[in-house]
């Protein structure tokens, strides 16, 4: 145990975390403080685990796939399992969610929100896993010939910090149900209920090496996570330049993937749009999570004849939005970390030299220490289409309004970006929403609302940038799973 360790135990407490069904340090001792971004004080540590660590993780992953019994556990025992982590997670909800919140600094509001729908994953796939088979296949004659649907064997799954509760339930969740056994490698800014949750995972009969959880900065324990030959396949939310290098290690090895690499995602508002309805959701669907959503609706194209009347109401009500503590529980909460805030400020900058005009400003509660990671709403109009603040993802509460002609130029303009994760179509002219939905590039698009529900039963993924594969709903099975082709001759 190095000195840096004693320094965090004594400001917190030391997580462990979980491989082969046992609590452990990273085998060099080394840790990672955690801070909560809501004050910027350290209150825990994680192990900093590196390639030793993740090979004892993905061997003790790979002997409870090879050896079992969860391999060869019959599908509705799985599903069983998977039903009593759903109920230990809504039994947990509350301590899971004060948990998400200090660790990411989210509005207490919001971290309840995702332990809810981490419980509907887990309820959701414990259903699902007995649901999932195969066919038989006309051939030839004197044969029969059928396919299985089988697990891939260890699952890696690279979570990042903005929704960890949720994004780990829907990669734990569909991965089980398929029979595979897993590594987690959380983000170093937010690993606390990854760990929470393998530790449940266990506690509802989950057996040991099944889900392990190893705590680590990106370029180490994600590096060597991505890059171990006895992985079966990685599924992982997160940057586009990060996945990029994830897919070379896995090609390396010539393992699939899934990406949710996040989006610029533009909601569309007709003029013949339900205003009363709209407005709230174009607010809440771009300062959900502080805007560090990968769906957050990042751009709102308005037609020209309510430019005006859409930009004026939504100018009044980002000046009215405060950001503060997460127990404050206030519009949103603080971003995660420093270099997050920084990010955000240089868009918001080159946007201002650019010339584009801020619209209004939300402000920082009087409460809020000044050592937390605060950074207002900002309600930006004249965007350059050209310029990065339309282009490029913020991962911040910044909105960017433009107009548009007609259908031609709202279809030019959603799907002028490298991105299609999600879009949001308002017209109440039905012919309209069908011709929008099939033109507009995103792996969800929404009609007259806007990311319902958390929708744990909805395929979720991307085009172009955005990524490939698709996650959540009954989809998410078959990328978890491989098909088996057997053929029987009898004569
Ligand atoms: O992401 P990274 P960062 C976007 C968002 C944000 C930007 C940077 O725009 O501002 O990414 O965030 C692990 N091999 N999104 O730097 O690097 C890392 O430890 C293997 C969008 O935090 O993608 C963490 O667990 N793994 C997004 C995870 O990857 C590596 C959500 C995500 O971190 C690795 C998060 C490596 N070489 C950020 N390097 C979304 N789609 O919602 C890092 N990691």
């Amino acid at each position: 145990m190095g000195s840096h360790l004693a320094r965090t135990v004594a400001e917190g407490r030391a997580f462990m975390q979980v491989i082969a069904g046992r609590p452990a340090d990273a085998l060099s001792g080394r840790r990672i403080d955690v801070v909560c971004p809501s004050d910027g004080k350290i209150f825990a540590s994680i192990p900093a685990s590196d390639a030793a660590d993740v090979d004892a993780a993905v061997k003790a992953a790979r002997r409870a796939f090879d050896e079992g019994p969860w391999s060869r556990t019959p599908a509705f025992e799985r599903g069983r399992c998977l039903a009593r982590l759903a109920s230990l997670v809504e039994r947990e909800a509350e301590a899971l969610a004060a948990l998400e919140s200090r660790d990411t600094g989210k509005p207490i509001r919001q971290g309840r929100a995702d332990a809810a729908a981490a419980h509907r994953y887990y309820e959701f796939y414990s259903g699902a896993a007995d649901k999932i088979h195969g066919d038989t296949i006309p051939f030839l004659e004197g044969y029969t010939a059928l396919t299985l649907r089988e697990p891939h064997g260890v699952v890696a799954g690279i979570i990042p910090w903005n929704y960890p509760l949720q994004i780990l339930a829907r990669v734990v969740g569909a991965a089980l149900a398929m029979g595979n056994t897993l590594v987690i490698k959380p983000a170093e800014d937010a690993s606390l209920t990854a760990i929470r949750m393998a530790e449940l995972a266990l506690e509802a009969g989950i057996p040991e090496g099944v889900v392990n959880v190893v705590t680590g900065y990106g370029h180490e324990a994600g590096a060597a996570l991505s890059a171990h030959p006895m992985v079966d396949y990685i599924t992982f939310t997160g940057s586009p330049p990060t996945g990029t290098a994830i897919q070379q290690a896995a090609a390396r090895n010539n393992r699939g993937v899934t990406m949710e690499l996040g989006g610029k995602s533009p909601q569309i508002v007709f003029a013949d749009a339900d205003l009363d309805e709209a407005l709230p959701v174009l607010v809440n669907a771009i300062i959900q999570n502080g805007g560090q959503t990968c769906s957050a609706g990042s751009r709102v194209l308005i037609e020209k004849p309510i430019y005006d009347k859409v930009a004026a109401a939504l100018a009044e009500r980002f000046a009215a939005l405060v950001a503060g503590p997460h127990d404050l529980d206030l519009d949103l909460g603080a971003l995660i970390n420093l270099r997050q805030k920084a990010r955000v400020e240089n868009y918001v900058r080159a946007a201002e030299e650019a010339g584009a005009k801020v619209l209004a400003r939300g402000r920082i509660h009087e409460q809020a220490p000044k050592t937390g990671f605060y950074f207002p709403p900002v309600l930006f109009a004249d965007v350059d289409p050209a310029e990065p603040l339309a282009r490029e993802e913020v991962f911040g509460p910044v909105l960017a309004l433009f107009a548009f002609e007609d259908e031609a130029e709202a279809v030019r303009l959603a799907n002028g970006t490298e991105y299609g994760l999600v879009a949001g179509i308002w017209t109440r002219d039905g012919a309209r929403q069908h011709r929008m939905a099939k033109r507009v590039r995103a792996g969800q698009v929404f009609v007259n609302a806007y990311g319902a529900g958390g929708g744990v039963e909805l395929p979720f993924g991307g085009f172009k940038k955005s990524g490939h594969g698709r996650e959540k709903g009954f989809e998410a099975l078959f990328h978890m799973s491989a098909t088996k082709t057997v053929v029987f001759r009898h004569g």
